[in-house]
């Protein structure tokens, strides 16, 4: 720690380099530039209330500008920042149906794709709720040096390298993990640096607090049904009723529940019969952070990491947090 007592993001990667088991220099610059597009990300969402910004893509600015929305911009930044790194030769993005190809002199030898949600949770900048921006880094399968191709993205969650996630909330909080525990950055605006402010992160074994959106529960799994109907009953020696909380933006459900226990759950409904969020960009990077923070996330039949691939924009099912709550919900989803 340096006698100014602040570690930088920066400073921090450096100093981990060595538990990075790929090339040093590289993954390093990578998850700098991710850490760049972080904050021009949290400036321009910190100035979304202004007319200028918040429109809907396609309308005019007062300017007579093409209006783009704020997930839009958030996609143009990431891949813009990725894209001069040249460390990245493909992404995955909520915001393309296709792959994107970084092409660029910088990128010819890029090892790295990128599966990311540029700005998770859009629909709730209107309002003024935060939102976030999910990422995460595998190696290309494919030869360095071709057109990469879905067999890079179709990977399991397990092969991934990294993955994290960016919280534009009262504070900006960038949390991440190399698969060697989860660390939290957050950004001083005085220096323009993401600080290390949440070492080690770690989800408790029980929480009181489940995160769902109960008005599917009439379409709910009967075990979910069950479960919620459950955390609802009082009782004194297992601190119930729990306590519901559900904000709808993943990114900020899930570092509430990171830090406090928690359980986050989306199944299967009558309108999305395979889920509603997205494997390769939220399940996926999500699931690789909490089980670094000693949680559990699973489609309620597998472990979500273990999941191969078959489409860019695949849905699934999702129960995650706490282990010891994730395992009270899964023996009421087998019984
Ligand atoms: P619902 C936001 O649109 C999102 O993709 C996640 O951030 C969030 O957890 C979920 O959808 C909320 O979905 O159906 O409860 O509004």
């Amino acid at each position: 720690m340096s006698k100014f007592n602040v570690t930088t993001l920066g400073q921090f990667i450096i100093e981990r380099q060595h538990e990075i088991n790929v090339a040093k220099g590289e993954f390093s610059r990578l998850l700098r530039d991710i850490g760049i597009a972080a904050k021009t990300i949290s400036r321009e969402v910190n100035r979304a209330g202004l007319a200028d910004i918040i429109g809907e893509a396609g309308s005019s600015n007062i300017q007579g500008e093409d209006q783009k929305k704020l997930d839009v911009i958030a996609n143009d930044l990431v891949i813009d920042c990725l894209t001069r790194g040249g460390e990245v030769c493909a992404v995955a993005s909520e915001e393309d149906d296709d792959i994107i190809f970084i092409d660029s002199p910088v990128s010819k030898n890029a090892k790295y794709i990128v599966c990311m949600d540029p700005l998770d949770g859009s629909s709730n900048i209107d309002v003024n709720v935060s939102i976030g921006t999910i990422f995460s880094i595998y190696q290309r399968v494919t030869s360095v040096g071709t057109k990469a191709n879905t067999e890079d993205f179709y990977q399991p969650g397990n092969k991934m390298l990294a993955a994290g996630y960016v919280i534009y909330g009262t504070s900006t909080m960038l949390v991440y993990t190399t698969g060697n525990g989860v660390n939290g950055f957050t950004l001083d605006p005085g220096i323009g640096e993401f600080c290390l402010s949440h070492p080690d992160m770690k989800i408790p074994e029980m929480g009181k607090i489940y995160s769902y959106n109960e008005g599917n529960i009439l379409s709910a799994p009967k075990g979910v049904q069950e479960y919620i109907t459950w955390c609802q009953q009082y009782d004194k020696d297992t601190n119930r009723p729990y306590s519901a909380r559900y904000i709808g933006s993943m990114v900020a459900d899930f570092h509430r529940n990171l830090l406090k226990g928690g359980i986050f759950i989306y199944p299967a409904t009558d309108k999305a019969p395979n889920g509603k969020l997205r494997l390769l960009y939220e399940c996926n990077p999500m699931s690789f952070i909490m089980e670094q923070a000693g949680g559990v996330s699973t489609t309620g039949k597998e472990r979500i990491l273990d999941i191969v691939p078959n489409a860019l924009h695949q849905r699934v099912p999702i129960y995650m947090g706490s282990k010891g709550m994730v395992n009270q919900l899964l023996e009421l989803l087998d019984k």
